[in-house]
C-alpha cells in the first residue's frame, strides 16, 4: 500500500546513491560538516530537489531547503527532513533517509498534482552530528534563532573554528541571524529516521510514532599526571593519568548502569604523548551521558564528578571537566503525534510509540514549533557504523506514514 502513495524505487536508488558519497575503503561513511563530502552530498541532495520540483536554495547557516509552494504562501511551513553529515565511519541511513524521503513526499505530491494550503520545505540541516566540532546541530540551532555566538569559537582538531570553516565553504557566519525562523513561521516539523536501537525489531513492525527525544550532555575530562620512563618509575612511584581516566570510564559504566535507563559512553580519548614507553603526561575524553529524565541524568553525572575527584586524590593527579553541550530532552507534540498516529492506521500499520535515546534536529527546533518524528525500524539496532541497515520495504513504509503526516498537517484548518 505505502508504495502506491511514494516510489519507493526512486527513493532507494537515491539512498544508495547518496551513499557512495564519503564511503571509506572499508565501507563506513565519514562526511563531517562543511568538508567537501558534505558539499557533494548537499550537492546531489539539491539535485533531487530540483528534480522534485521544489524551488531551492540554501540558508545563512548552510541548510538545504527545497519549498514546494502552499496554496496559501504566506501560511506557516510543514518543515520536514534531516541531515546529511555523518559520524565518523557511519552508515548511509542515519539523516539520508529523512531527507530524501522527505524530498520523495513531495515529489509524490507534485506529480500527483496534490496541492496543499501550508507551504511544504524539505531541510538538510547543517552539521547535526557534531562530529567535527564536539558541538552539534548548528544549523537547526541557527533556524531556532539559539545558535550561541560563542560556539562559532569551537575549534576542531585542526584549530579550524566552527567559523573559519564557515568561512571556507563560503558562508559569512556574521549572517547566521538570517537563517532564524520568526515564531509563528514554522507549523510543525516532521522527520523520519532510523531507530537506531532495537525496540521496532523486537516488536516486528517496520514503523513506529516517537513519544520523546532523550536529551545529552558531552563532558570533556581532562586529566593531567606526570609524564616519566615507563621502565624506570616504580608503580607506586607513578602520578599516572592513564589509570585514573581507567578507573573513571569504569565509575561512569558502573554508575550508569545502576539508573536502569541512564546511557553513558567514553568513544574519543586522547593521550599526549602517547609514546609507548612514556607515562602519559595527559588523557583527554568526553562523556556522552544521556536520558529521557533530567533529573536522573543530572544525578549520575554529580555522582562521576564527585568519585572523579576522590580518584584524582588518591592518584595525585589533576582532573578537569568542561561541558562541550548540554540538551534537554524535549516531548513529541500531540498534533504530529496524532497525525502519524492517523497514517499508520489508514496504511494498514498498527501505531507503536516509543521514545528516541539518540539525539535529533527536533530538539533544537521544540521552542519554535510543535515537532514529532517517525522511526524505521534499524537492522540488529545498529547505528553510527558500516553495518548500519534498515530494508527497502521498511524505508518505503516509513516514506508512506511520512507522506499521510505530512498531507494532514499541510492541510488548511
Ligand atoms: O548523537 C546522537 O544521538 C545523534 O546521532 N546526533
Ligand atoms: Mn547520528
Ligand atoms: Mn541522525
Amino acid at each position: 500500500m505505502g508504495s502506491k502513495l511514494v516510489q519507493g524505487e526512486r527513493l532507494w536508488r537515491r539512498l544508495m546513491e547518496l551513499g557512495e558519497v564519503g564511503k571509506q575503503p572499508g565501507g563506513g561513511i565519514t562526511r563531517l560538516s562543511f568538508t567537501t563530502e558534505e558539499r557533494r552530498a548537499k550537492d546531489l541532495v539539491a539535485a533531487y530537489m530540483r528534480e522534485a520540483g521544489l524551488s531551492v536554495y540554501e540558508d545563512a547557516a548552510g541548510n538545504l531547503i527545497g519549498r514546494k509552494e502552499g496554496t496559501n504562501p504566506e501560511a506557516p511551513v510543514v518543515l520536514i527532513g534531516s541531515h546529511v553529515d555523518s559520524v565518523y565511519n557511519g552508515g548511509c541511513f542515519d539523516g539520508p533517509l529523512g531527507v530524501l524521503a522527505g524530498i520523495e513526499v513531495v515529489q509524490a505530491m507534485n506529480e500527483q498534482g496534490v496541492k496543499t494550503h501550508h507551504p511544504i520545505e524539505v531541510v538538510a540541516f547543517t552539521d547535526e552530528e557534531g562530529a567535527r566540532f564536539r558541538f552539534g546541530m548548528i544549523g537547526s540551532r541557527a533556524m531556532a534563532g539559539t545558535l550561541p555566538s560563542e560556539a562559532l569559537n569551537y575549534c576542531d582538531a585542526n584549530g579550524i573554528s566552527i567559523a573559519e570553516a564557515m568561512r571556507q565553504a563560503g558562508l559569512d557566519p556574521h549572517r547566521l541571524h538570517e537563517a532564524a525562523r520568526k515564531p509563528g513561521t514554522v507549523k510543525a516539523y516532521v522527520e523520519l529516521h532510523i531507530e537506531q536501537g532495537r525496540v521496532l525489531e523486537e516488536a516486528g513492525l517496520p514503523v513506529g510514532i516517537v513519544t520523546g527525544i532523550a536529551g545529552l550532555v558531552w563532558v570533556k575530562f581532562t586529566v593531567e599526571g606526570k609524564a616519566e620512563h615507563a621502565g624506570a618509575t616504580p608503580m607506586s612511584l607513578r602520578r599516572d593519568p592513564m589509570a585514573a581516566a581507567a578507573q573513571i570510564i569504569a565509575v561512569i559504566e558502573e554508575e550508569a548502569r545502576r539508573t536502569g535507563t541512564t546511557v553513558g559512553t567514553v568513544g574519543q580519548l586522547h593521550v599526549f604523548p602517547g609514546g609507548i614507553n612514556i607515562i602519559p603526561e595527559r588523557v583527554e575524553f568526553v562523556l556522552d551521558l544521556r536520558d529521557l529524565q533530567t533529573e536522573v541524568r543530572d544525578q549520575v553525572w554529580q555522582t562521576v564528578a564527585a568519585r572523579a575527584q576522590v580518584i584524582a586524590k588518591e592518584r595525585n593527579v589533576r582532573v578537569t571537566t568542561e561541558w562541550l553541550q548540554d540538551m534537554p530532552p524535549v516531548l513529541c507534540s500531540d498534533e504530529v503525534k496524532h497525525a502519524a498516529e492517523a497514517a499508520c492506521k489508514q496504511l494498514g500499520y498498527p501505531p507503536f510509540w516509543l521514545p528516541s535515546g539518540a539525539a535529533h534536529d527536533g530538539v533544537q527546533l521544540a521552542p519554535l514549533c510543535p515537532i514529532g518524528m517517525i522511526f524505521v525500524r534499524s537492522q540488529d539496532g545498529v547505528s553510527h557504523s558500516p553495518a548500519e541497515w534498515s530494508t527497502k520495504d521498511d524505508c518505503v513504509a516509513g516514506a508512506a506514514v511520512l507522506y499521510h503526516t505530512v498531507w494532514q498537517l499541510a492541510q488548511g484548518q
